[in-house]
């Protein structure tokens, strides 16, 4: 404040700072405001509700993890006492209902490839239910790099992600992110 003075004094000094000066006084703001007229768009959230399995005792391997917008955070499945086979499975719920037109895979970064998933199953669904026929089956390619899938929109508030395989063949999966690309949007992340 003491520096927007400070240039409305110099400005007034000058014999131009009268219409900036009576407008400040009028509203008594600051004559410039940028964020006012900022659009303001609602954001649709992701939530994890639900994981065939989670590691929750060797490390902080739990489902929600993978949306909580942190690469180094992951969903990871149980490995300590037992390690469950295949197939396993994250629901996620959006905050709203939606038209997604894809996902997104971030790996666990980092020199661990434990849990990486290789061949995949894509589901939507309204209820978080019913999800009927996955809308995309295919494997990840290798490497860390976030991953970006798509397929013909759909409209829908819950997707699950169905992990077949590990990239090594072991029984674990594991994900740092897992994101939605909204049709008219973009992607979450
Ligand atoms: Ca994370």
């Amino acid at each position: 404040m003491q520096k927007t003075l400070s240039v409305l004094s110099v400005v007034a000094s000058l014999g131009l700072g009268s219409t900036f000066a009576d407008e400040a006084a009028s509203t008594n703001k600051a004559p410039v405001s940028v964020t006012e007229s900022t659009t303001v768009t609602n954001k649709i959230t992701l939530k994890a509700v639900k994981a065939d399995s989670e590691e929750k005792t060797a490390e902080d391997g739990k489902a929600s993890n993978a949306v909580d917008g942190n690469p180094d955070t992951i969903w990871h499945t149980q490995w300590q006492d037992a390690s469950p086979a295949h197939p396993h499975e994250i629901i996620i719920e959006l905050s709203e209902p939606a038209t997604i037109k894809g996902f997104t895979y971030l790996p666990r970064q980092g020199d661990s490839e434990n849990g990486m998933i290789k061949d995949f199953e894509f589901f939507v669904s309204d209820d978080g239910k019913e999800f009927g026929e996955p809308v995309k089956k295919d494997a990840f390619a290798s490497g860390k790099d976030k991953k970006t899938i798509t397929f013909e929109p759909k409209k829908c508030q819950y997707v699950k992600l169905k992990a077949l395989s590990e990239i090594n063949g072991e029984a674990w999966t594991s994900a740092a992110e897992i994101g939605v690309v909204f049709a008219d949007q973009g992607s979450s992340k």
